[in-house]
C-alpha cells in the first residue's frame, strides 16, 4: 500500500498524557513509515511543552515532517479538509460534525480509528479492533487498543528505542551531558536516583519520610506536577529547581518540564521511576528500570481494576516475596491500602530483582505488536 495522508486529532482533555501519545504515533507514523501525517490538537501549548520545537502561536506549521495544526475541537467550526485516507481521534476525542459528514461524501472512505486507552485488562484483546456503526451517518469506526497482549495493538515503540537506550545507559558522557542540561549533580555512588512524576498522593509524605531516615542516600528528581505541592508543608517551603531540598538522607531537586526524549533519558538514568498516566508509564517500562505506577484516578475507582490488572501480569515472573513486596508498594502508592514505611523498606530488599525484571520485561514486550505498525498494517490490509 502507498502510505497515504493521515489526520490524527487530538483533544487535551487534561495534563500532558493526550498530546503525548498523539505527538508520539503521528511522528513514529511519519519518520518510520513515511506517511504524510496532519496533526490537530486543541491546545498547542501542551504540544509545544513536551515538543520545544513546535510554536505555540503558530497554525501550521512543519515539526519532524509532521504538519501540526490547531483546531477548537469537535464542537468547533474550523475548515478541515476531508481528503485523509486515514483518519484517528486519540482517546476518542470526536471529530467535528462537518467533516464527518464530508467523510460520508467522500468516493471512498477513509478508514476511521479511535486510539484507546492502555488497559492490561483481559477483556482489551477481545474487543481490539472491533467495528461500529455511527448512529446517525453510514461511517464505521474502529476500536484500536494499546494493550500488554498479542491480540492487542500492542504498545507504541520507535524502531531505535532500545538501541538509543542502551548506548545512553552504557555511556557515563551521556548520563554526565543529561545531569548538566539538568543543571543537576550526578548522583553520587550507591545513591538511589529517582524520578518522581505523579497525580496528589497521600502516601507521599509517608514515602519522604521513610527515605530521608534510611541508611542508602535517595536522591529524587521531580518534574512540574502535584509533587511540588504536596511536598511544600513537609519542606516547609516551596520546591522549586535551582533549590535543592536535604533531609537526612534525602536530596530532593525540582526540574522544569523537560522535552519528550530528555524525559526518556531522565527515567533510563534513574534506579526507579515513579510514573503515571499512560505515556510515562510505558516509557519507564521501555527504560529497563523498576517502575512504580501511579494510574490516573478515574470514577468510582475504575482505575483500581487496571491497577491490580498490570501488577498481575508485571509480577508474574518475579519470585513470590518480590511480586508481594512489589504489590503491596504499589497498590498502596495508588491508595488502595495504607501506605506504611515498611512496604518501602519491602520494596527495596527486592530492589536488585525488580532491577533484573524491569529489563527482561521490557524484552518480553518488545515481542508483542508495536502500536504504529498494527495501527500501519490495519490500514493496509482495508484500503
Ligand atoms: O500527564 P499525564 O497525567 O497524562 C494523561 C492525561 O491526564 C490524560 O487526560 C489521560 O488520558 C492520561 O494521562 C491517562 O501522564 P502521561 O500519560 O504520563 O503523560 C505525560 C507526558 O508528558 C508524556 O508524554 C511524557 C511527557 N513529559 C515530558 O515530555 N517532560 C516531562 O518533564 C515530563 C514529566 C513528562
Amino acid at each position: 500500500m502507498k502510505p497515504g495522508h493521515w489526520d490524527i486529532f487530538c483533544v487535551v482533555v487534561d495534563n500532558y498524557g493526550d498530546a503525548g501519545v498523539a505527538w508520539r504515533l503521528a511522528r513514529e507514523l511519519a519518520l518510520e513509515h513515511g506517511i504524510a501525517v496532519r496533526l490537530y490538537c486543541d491546545r498547542l501549548r501542551t504540544l509545544a511543552s513536551i515538543v520545544p520545537a513546535i510554536d505555540a502561536s503558530r497554525d501550521g506549521q512543519s515539526v519532524d515532517g509532521i504538519d501540526v495544526r490547531a483546531w477548537g475541537g469537535p464542537s468547533a467550526n474550523d475548515a478541515i479538509d476531508a481528503d485523509a485516507d486515514v483518519v484517528i481521534d486519540i482517546f476518542g476525542c470526536g471529530l467535528p460534525e462537518s467533516l464527518l459528514v464530508a467523510m460520508t461524501q467522500r468516493p471512498r472512505q477513509p478508514v476511521w480509528n479511535n486510539a484507546e486507552h492502555l488497559s492490561a485488562e483481559s477483556w482489551v484483546a477481545s474487543t481490539h479492533a472491533l467495528p461500529s456503526r455511527h448512529p446517525r451517518l453510514p461511517l464505521v469506526r474502529y476500536f484500536f487498543f494499546p494493550g500488554f497482549s498479542a491480540g492487542t495493538a500492542g504498545l507504541l515503540r520507535e524502531r531505535d528505542l532500545f538501541s538509543r537506550r542502551d548506548a545512553f545507559q552504557s555511556s557515563e558522557v551521556a548520563r554526565a551531558s543529561l545531569w548538566r542540561r539538568l543543571r543537576l549533580p550526578p548522583p553520587g555512588p550507591g545513591t538511589l536516583a529517582v524520578s518522581l512524576f505523579c497525580y496528589a498522593n497521600h502516601s507521599l509524605t509517608v514515602l519522604v519520610d521513610a527515605w530521608a531516615e534510611q541508611s542508602r542516600e535517595v536522591f529524587c528528581i521531580v518534574p512540574p506536577g502535584a509533587a511540588w505541592p504536596a511536598l511544600q508543608p513537609w519542606m516547609g517551603g516551596p520546591l522549586q529547581p535551582g533549590r535543592p531540598f536535604r533531609r537526612g538522607r534525602l536530596l530532593i531537586s525540582a526540574i522544569p518540564f523537560v522535552a519528550q526524549d530528555d524525559y526518556d533519558a531522565l527515567l533510563w538514568a534513574c534506579d526507579l521511576n515513579f510514573v503515571r498516566g499512560e505515556d510515562s508509564f510505558v516509557r519507564a517500562q521501555w527504560a529497563a528500570r523498576p517502575l512504580v505506577w501511579h494510574a490516573y484516578p478515574q470514577a468510582e475507582d475504575a482505575h483500581r481494576l487496571k491497577v491490580d490488572a498490570f501488577l498481575a501480569r508485571y509480577g508474574k515472573a518475579l519470585p513470590a516475596g518480590g511480586a508481594d513486596a512489589y504489590r503491596a508498594f504499589s497498590r498502596a502508592w495508588n491508595d488502595v491500602t495504607p501506605m506504611y514505611a515498611d512496604l518501602w523498606r519491602g520494596l527495596m530488599d527486592f530492589h536488585a530483582t525488580l532491577d533484573g525484571h524491569a529489563r527482561a520485561w521490557a524484552q518480553e514486550l518488545e515481542r508483542l505488536p508495536e502500536f504504529a505498525n498494527s495501527l500501519a498494517q490495519f490500514v493496509s490490509d482495508r484500503v
